[in-house]
């Protein structure tokens, strides 16, 4: 790269936020946010200065490793690939094909050449036994998107630029900058709420960062979100308030939700949730009444106990105050590439509970498994016993519910195999490490979280470095690892015509077939052809790609989607490459009944799997908690991202940010006192952490971030190992899953908590 300004999109997190880099001598010198890009308008938060330091890292690695008896040795990546594809195919062969695990981590999603090449390579591997960090998150949203739109990824979003009252209930974008709703400079945006009079509610077991500049904020008891919002829709349904708007033609089944709805009133719920009947019912009326509304649900209600059918609740106050695809309140975007409209094309529009996992028998979601079950899978013999594993940008011993189970799981495997750039909690269990190139090596298109952003936008970022010598890119690494077990299982020889289709693939990368999608999707500058250069490679790659994968539908779109014909067009990479702080597709709009994929082009309001949750929800009315328990919830951090950003030194450098927050009536009755260490514990298994008390967070609840417990031998990440803190995985339990969704209960586990006596162990023994 040479000197200059270079404009960029943060892939961090899900924001999106502009910024520009300023390379001098080959070498960062600084990183600000980019005032014209549109969605951000010059937004950054502390951690874009983390894309110099993880470029900088000396502890990334750089080129494959693997495991011998006297350590980690370098191997070069024809050796690496080789090995790789060899093992997976011979346990593949003595063991069946669902011997082979395979993880996909987080940050595949911010990484479009990952994207387009992971379904190949999970296609050459062949098995059943897929998870990711999905189970661990947004599943919930998903599963009511497609129970109630009838596709998985077709996400409302927030209108927040244009509505008057925000209802964020377990979500904490002052922190976390916003999930399943990408929006960069929250902070600002929620001023403009303010300035124009709206207002901000906030519902949370802890005064969060969020809460802390909300209009209304209410404590709630942990996993009782379902009861508030169930109270809602009754105190709807009681007071006439129901008001379908411009989705009156299309929605169903509304009494049927108002009958599951009859039993559960105000006064009923209000002492299990924590909130009055009277503010159940000013709530539900400002939301009735407020034309411009939106009612949000995020981590906090969907990885607990009732995730699913909190998550369709929320959607279903949404619908029946008639805030659904409105300005102001909850709508479906129309992004660039519209994987919404082309999944949907490629029969990908998603499916639930099609087989169960072997062990426990739980569902899979979009052909994966919940995560928390993934463990059971390696540990427990019999036919389809997971004994080869690939992870794939994720560090489940971590992120996982019970991390000592997984860590003892993965130490028993056969072989595994990470993509990943560290030496950490889980790829130390690796025998290989193929670590790709640096995010800033690469080229950047935001495929995902265009999805769920609050403003249409397309923007291209070319790579800012050359990529090290001799290193690959994730998309590569995929290609060469499916391209050999996909000889290995032909026997050693493809067709002609499929080789010459893994050659153009190798050769042409992920950023031709961005072209294509962005010219045949709805802003597309023409709608089918790209070049007689390019074309014929494409369509060899068109070729091979499996039957099921999105831009498979590319190769029929030609007369454009109906809904697309008032959008502009123009879009093409080069139109993007002319525009590096991206181009402005304007507000969403409107977009129903066009958008909806349900088969009977209805909005189901009472799918039956959320009906048969009703017993459930009915007898939490019933089990308070009981005994000496505390409840334990996560929390993040602004300066902190999952579990792979605390080897930058100027993200975790000042206060320890890893610890237990208690109420100090809680802390009374324990002895425990600011900065003491307590032990938490749930069962056998217990944690050690630094007490900070705190009146921001419930009486009976305790917080502990996740992503920390960098205390483990054989990593090589020596500024995290600095900071290790403890992680709260080990000691949730990856039994407790919402039995509506498979999705794993990281928030509302019961904990124990008291003063920690380092001489306690020593009597233990
Ligand atoms: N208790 C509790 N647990 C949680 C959560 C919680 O709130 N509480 N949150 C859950 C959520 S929402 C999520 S998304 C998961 C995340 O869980 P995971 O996805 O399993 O883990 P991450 O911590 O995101 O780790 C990402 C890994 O990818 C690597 N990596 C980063 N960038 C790249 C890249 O470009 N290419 C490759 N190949 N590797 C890369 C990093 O080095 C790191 O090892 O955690 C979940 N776990
Ligand atoms: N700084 C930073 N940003 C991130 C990440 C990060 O790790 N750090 N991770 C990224 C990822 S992968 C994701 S998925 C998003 C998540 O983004 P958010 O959904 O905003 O996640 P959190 O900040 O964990 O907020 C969850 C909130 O739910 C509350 N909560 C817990 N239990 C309950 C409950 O039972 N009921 C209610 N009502 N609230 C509850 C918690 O107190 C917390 O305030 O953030 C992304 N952005
Ligand atoms: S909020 Fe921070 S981490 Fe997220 S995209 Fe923006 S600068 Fe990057
Ligand atoms: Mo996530």
């Amino acid at each position: 790269m040479e000197n200059g300004t270079h404009y960029r999109t943060c892939h961090l997190c899900e924001a999106m936020c502009g910024v520009a880099i300023e390379v001098q001598s080959g070498k960062i010198a600084t990183i600000k946010g980019d005032d014209n890009d549109p969605l951000s308008r010059g937004h950054i938060c502390p951690k874009a200065v983390a894309l110099q330091d993880l470029h900088e890292d000396r502890d990334r690695l750089r080129k494959p490793i693997r495991k011998t008896a006297t350590g980690w040795q370098e191997m070069s990546w024809n050796d690496a690939f080789d090995l790789v594809a060899r093992r997976l195919h011979e346990v593949r062969k003595a063991h069946g094909k669902n011997s082979v695990g395979v993880y996909l981590g987080n940050p595949n999603v911010h990484n479009h050449g990952a994207l387009m090449t992971t379904t190949t390579l999970l296609r050459a591997i062949g098995t059943q036994n897929r998870f990711s960090a999905t189970s661990n998150d947004q599943l919930p949203h998903m599963l009511a998107s497609l129970e109630m739109f009838g596709h998985q990824v077709l996400f409302p979003v927030p209108d927040i630029d244009n509505t008057d009252l925000f209802i964020c209930i377990g979500a904490n974008p002052m922190a976390s900058n916003g999930s399943l709703m990408t929006v960069p400079d929250v902070r600002g945006r929620l001023k403009e709420l303010n300035q124009r009079g709206g207002k901000l509610v906030v519902i949370d077991p802890r005064r969060t960062e969020t809460a802390r500049i909300a209009d209304e904020f209410h404590f709630i008891r942990p996993g009782t979100d379902a009861l508030l919002l169930m109270a809602m829709v009754h105190t709807l349904f009681e007071e006439n308030l129901v008001n379908l708007g411009a989705s009156t033609p299309l929605v169903k089944d509304s009494d049927l939700l108002q009958l599951a709805s009859l039993s559960f009133t105000p006064e009923l719920v209000a002492e299990r949730t924590g909130i009055s009947a009277e503010t159940v019912r000013q709530l539900t009326r400002k939301l009735a009444t407020t034309p411009k509304a939106a009612l949000y649900t995020r981590m906090g209600t969907s990885t607990q106990a009732f995730g699913g059918t909190t998550t369709w609740l929320a959607y279903c106050l949404n619908i029946l105050t008639g805030k659904l695809d409105v300005p102001g309140g909850m709508m479906f975007t129309q992004p660039a590439v519209d994987l919404v409209a082309l999944g949907a094309m490629a029969g990908q529009a998603g499916h639930f509970g099609k087989r169960h996992s072997r062990v426990r028998k739980l569902p899979e979601f979009g052909g994966e498994y919940p995560a928390s079950t993934m463990a059971d899978e390696m540990l427990t013999p019999g036919e389809g016993q997971i004994r080869a594993f690939v992870s794939i940008a994720g560090n489940p011993v971590l992120s996982n519910p019970d991390g000592q189970r997984m860590d003892e799981a993965l130490a028993g495997l056969d072989f595994m195999v990470s993509v990943d750039y560290y030496l950490n909690e889980t790829t130390r269990h690796a025998d290989v490490i193929l670590p790709p190139t640096a995010a800033l090596e690469r080229s950047h298109y935001d495929l995902i979280f265009n999805m769920v952003a609050v403003r249409n936008v397309a923007k291209y970022s070319e790579a800012l470095f050359e990529p090290a010598p001799d290193s690959r890119h994730d998309w590569q690494i995929m290609l060469e690892l499916t391209h050999r077990l996909e000889r290995q299982r032909k026997g050693g020889k493809l067709p002609l015509r499929t080789e010459l289709g893994w050659k153009a693939f190798k050769k042409l990368g992920p950023d031709p077939l961005l072209d294509m999608m962005l010219r045949t999707g709805p802003y597309g500058a023409d709608p089918g052809r790209m070049g007689a250069i390019i074309q014929p490679a494409v369509d060899l790659v068109l070729d091979i790609l499996p039957d099921r994968h999105p831009l498979k539908a590319l190769a029929r779109l030609s007369p454009l989607n109906r809904h697309w014909h008032n959008l502009p067009k123009g879009l093409s990479l080069s139109a993007l490459k002319q525009n590096p702080s991206g181009i402005d597709l304007g507000p969403m709009q409107p977009t129903l009944p066009d958008r909806l994929y349900t088969r009977d082009g209805k909005i189901n309001l009472a799918p039956r799997r959320y009906l048969a949750d009703m017993e459930r929800l009915q007898a939490l009315l019933e089990n308070s908690s009981k005994g000496d328990s505390l409840t334990l919830i996560g929390r993040r951090h602004v300066r902190s991202n999952n579990s792979w950003m605390h080897n930058s030194r100027r993200l975790v450098k000042g206060k320890d940010r890893c610890t237990l927050i208690i109420h100090p009536d809680d802390a009374r009755a324990r002895k425990l006192e600011p900065g003491m260490q307590a032990q938490i514990c749930k069962g056998e298994k217990f944690i050690v952490l630094p007490v900070e008390v705190s009146e921001d967070i419930m009486p009976g609840v305790v917080s502990i971030p996740h992503g920390w417990g960098h205390n483990r031998p054989g990593t090589g990440q020596s500024v995290a190992a600095a900071h290790a803190g403890a992680s709260i995985n080990d000691l949730l339990d990856d039994t407790h899953i919402d039995p509506v969704s498979g999705t794993s209960v990281l928030n509302g586990q019961a904990v124990e908590v008291k003063v920690w006596h380092t001489d306690a162990l020593a009597k233990q023994a």
